[in-house]
């Protein structure tokens, strides 16, 4: 069977465009179609266009969705099932909206998808009967949707045993400065916004440490983006892992999300685990991404965290005593917030000190307990999936006007991504590293600064990073990266605030908020 895989990229603007990242169920689906005699190509948007000739002509095409991607996935499906191609839709999305799903293409894969689509393909090569094809919702003959009983999600043994993702299938690939590399998946927590446990269960399953150091040495790259939810669910795996990395000198620049709880002894104690943290940098930790969400106790009582704000602030300082960077994520929108709140967090984040910061409005995602309850209290403010991504406010907060927390978040995040910031992060950089930066002098070097400086002030800032990766070498490429990173993330930050202002889709959703919520909207900034 020749199959095409896809993952349509998200509409808008989005904090992360800049990370190349493909998610990786299409990569490790891809790879296993491949081992069962399939030919397979994945386009994943950010990285290549879709060859829609090579679309059209597969004899199957899936395509991956979450939720604020599910119209472009819908469109593409729309159009080659109106020229007779089989479409098969899976991913986080669908699972929970089905029959929305299976209203644009005959087959939707629930859940853990792996073992369903290549069963599918089997059975459709087959000519064989699609009723025992557990994980399966499909069309009939008679245009009645039938969904199959679920598939148990993949066993610890199974997906010990489960091939690296094929990232080599994905059109584009060799863009990817960072790679992604997954060690678990699951999550014992039940953050009431978060889709994991209901996709990946709370179970988590894990690789074990020789797969783990294998695919990380396959992957040969500076920088690793561990794609866990939680990195440390479990400390004596994590240090394990850790100390091969060590041993074994793989010990790329890597980034994972994790909890503020980690950095103590264990969640009920108050002692800072210093021997985690100080392996998690010798093992390149650069940056611990941290799932704060809200900044009162109550807040995170309320969202189901299980942790307090007096951890979030030692686990940022702690992290911040051994060398690694946060990435603060919080939430905007909660039912404990009033219209003080979203620049409350940037005034938290910038005296805790942490490095980039997000706040994404609360958004309610089919599957999570959030969605359950947005509906029931009729809350949903648009039916446009393409806006349910964390950017625009589509569910009604509790203690203000929709349109109050939009500019809110805005506004916070631009205070946090102020010039002044962004400036003297720069300075600290500069003469942080100034010894390695003084090497940087080199003619080659100099000889390209005009060349940089040029794109800079056209702001041509996507052909910055490819400039700097190709004509740099990379002893100093990773210096420039040390001593400016902050900096340069920072701005791109800020810039894509502007962006997010400057979009026609952005504006219309500032005048639907005001229209719902009866008063005019401040000028963007
Ligand atoms: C890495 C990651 C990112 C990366 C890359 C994202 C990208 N390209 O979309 C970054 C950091 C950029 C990111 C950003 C965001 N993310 Co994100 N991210 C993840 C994360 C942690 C891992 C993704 C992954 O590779 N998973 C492992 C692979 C194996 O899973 P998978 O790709 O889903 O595939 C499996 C099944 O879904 C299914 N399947 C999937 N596609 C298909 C297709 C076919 C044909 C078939 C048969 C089966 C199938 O089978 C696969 C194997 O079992 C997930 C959480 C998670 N555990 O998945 C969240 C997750 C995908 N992100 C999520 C969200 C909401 C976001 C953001 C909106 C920001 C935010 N508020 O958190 C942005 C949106 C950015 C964007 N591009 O749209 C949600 C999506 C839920 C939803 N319903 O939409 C998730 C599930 C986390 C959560 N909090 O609930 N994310
Ligand atoms: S937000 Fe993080 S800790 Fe909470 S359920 Fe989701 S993955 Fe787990």
């Amino acid at each position: 069977v020749r199959a095409c895989l896809v993952e349509p990229r998200p509409a808008g603007h989005n904090v992360y465009d800049f990370a190349l990242l493909p998610r990786l169920g299409l990569p490790l689906i891809g790879g296993m179609l491949m081992s069962a005699g399939h030919d397979v190509k994945i386009y994943c948007e950010l990285l290549s266009p879709v060859d829609l000739g090579e679309c059209l002509s597969a004899d199957i095409v899936g395509i991956s969705s979450t939720t604020s991607t599910a119209p472009s996935a819908y469109r593409l499906a729309d159009l080659l099932g109106s020229a007779g191609v089989p479409v098969v839709l899976g991913g986080p999305h669908v699972t929970f909206c089905p029959d929305e799903a299976l209203s644009h293409a005959p087959f939707v894969v629930r859940g853990e998808g792996q073992a369903t689509m290549l069963e599918l393909v089997s059975c459709l090569e087959a000519g064989r009967n699609l009723d025992d094809v557990r994980g399966l919702s499909f069309t009939r003959d008679n245009g009645e949707p039938q969904h199959n009983s679920a598939r148990p999600m993949t066993t610890q043994t199974e997906f010990a045993e489960l091939p690296a993702p094929d990232l080599s299938l994905l059109c584009g690939h060799e863009k990817m400065a960072t790679k992604p590399l997954m060690t678990q998946w699951g999550c014992p927590f039940g953050c009431e916004f978060c889709a994991v446990t209901a996709m990946f269960s709370r179970a988590v399953r894990h690789k074990h440490t020789d797969k783990v150091l294998e695919e990380l040495s396959a992957l040969g790259a500076e920088r690793v983006f561990f794609y866990d939810d939680n990195f440390v669910v479990n400390k004596a795996r994590t240090t394990k892992l850790l100390e091969a990395m060590v041993q074994s000198d793989i010990t790329p620049t890597w980034f994972a999300q994790v909890r503020a709880d980690m950095v103590l002894r264990s969640p009920a104690s108050t002692e800072v685990d210093h021997d985690l943290l100080k392996l998690m940098r010798r093992s390149g930790a650069q940056i611990a991404m941290i799932g704060f969400e809200a900044i009162t106790d109550q807040g995170l009582a309320n969202v189901g965290k299980r942790l307090s704000v007096a951890t979030q602030k030692r686990a940022v300082a702690a992290l911040h005593d051994h060398g690694i960077a946060v990435h603060g994520m919080f939430v905007a929108g909660l039912d404990t917030d009033d219209i003080t709140s979203a620049g409350a967090t940037a005034d938290f984040a910038r005296r805790l000190g942490i490095d980039t910061f997000q706040l994404m409005a609360e958004t309610p995602l089919p599957g999570t307990k959030l969605w359950e309850r947005a509906n029931a209290e009729g809350r949903l403010l648009s039916e446009d999936w393409s806006l349910f991504d964390g950017h625009q406010v589509v569910m009604r907060p509790a203690h203000m006007t929709p349109l109050d927390l939009q500019l809110g978040i805005m506004e916070a995040t631009r205070r946090f991504y102020s010039w002044p910031r962004i400036i003297r992060s720069g300075v600290a950089g500069a003469l942080s590293h100034l010894p390695g930066l003084m090497e940087t002098a080199h003619p080659a070097v100099i000889q390209r600064l005009p060349m940089l400086a040029k794109m800079a002030c056209a702001r041509r800032w996507d052909e910055v990073a490819p400039y700097f990766r190709e004509n740099l070498p990379s002893k100093l490429r990773a210096k420039i990266t040390q001593a400016f990173w902050l900096p340069a993330a920072r701005m791109y930050g800020r810039r894509q605030l502007g962006a997010w202002w400057a979009a026609e889709r952005s504006r219309a959703h500032v005048e639907l908020l005001k229209s719902l919520s009866g008063t005019p909207p401040v000028p963007a900034t």
